[in-house]
């Protein structure tokens, strides 16, 4: 799974994205639990009346920890907005195929440039480009595809696009990430990933 996630470029992305939160996260904890443990068992009760240790420590610490914090967040908002942009910005305009999404209740409507509308199943073909351009015609819904790491909310009258490329033939989920009512729970669909030359032959097709 992981491995295939890598293959697929906006899930690449994501997942890269995740892996530095999720190591910053480790290392922050460890550092706080480390400082906590120590300060615990150095200020641990002694049976002493000895005054404490109260010296100023000086201002280089506070300024060093200001600096690494200031370095660390600016390059995770810097490396954030990347992958943002690269998420939003679909690459390769020129060969990509466009394809309309028409969210309701409860599923949704996918209209290719030929005209072919098909419910519920998305077909597209290996290695190409897809930019999905996705509405709603009644209330709220978001488009989803959880393997690929893609969403865009599909909103009445607002057009939002989303890119995605799947390098592999294969069967993936669909999902509304939007409460939209009682159907909300079944509106799934399919992403059906075909070979360029099958692909061909279902989109010339005209049925589905
Ligand atoms: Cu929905």
């Amino acid at each position: 799974m992981q491995s295939f996630a890598l293959e697929v470029p906006t899930a690449g992305v994501w997942w890269s994205l995740f892996d530095i939160y999720l190591v910053l996260g480790v290392l922050t904890a460890v550092v706080v639990f480390s400082i906590l443990i120590y300060n615990v068992w150095k200020y641990r009760e002694k049976n002493t009346s000895a005054p404490r240790d109260n010296k100023d420590r000086g201002k280089l610490g506070p300024v060093i920890i200001a600096s690494v914090t200031l370095f660390v967040l600016f390059g995770l908002a810097y490396y954030t907005f990347g992958a943002i942009s690269y998420m939003t910005i679909p690459p390769n305009q020129n060969g990509a195929m466009q394809i309309k999404v028409t969210a309701f209740q409860w599923g949704w409507n996918f209209t290719y440039p030929n005209g072919k509308s098909v419910l519920n199943e998305l077909t597209v073909p290996a290695n190409t480009t897809i930019v999905l351009n996705i509405t709603s015609r009644d209330v709220f819904h978001s488009f989803g595809i959880p393997d690929f790491k893609v969403k865009a909310d599909a909103i009445p009258g607002r057009h939002n696009t989303l890119w995605f490329l799947a390098p592999q033939q294969g069967t993936f989920v669909i999902r509304c990430y939007e409460l939209c009512g009682v159907g909300h729970s079944y509106m799934v669909g399919t992403l059906r990933v075909l070979d360029k030359q099958q692909f061909q032959q279902w989109y010339g097709a005209g049925g589905s």
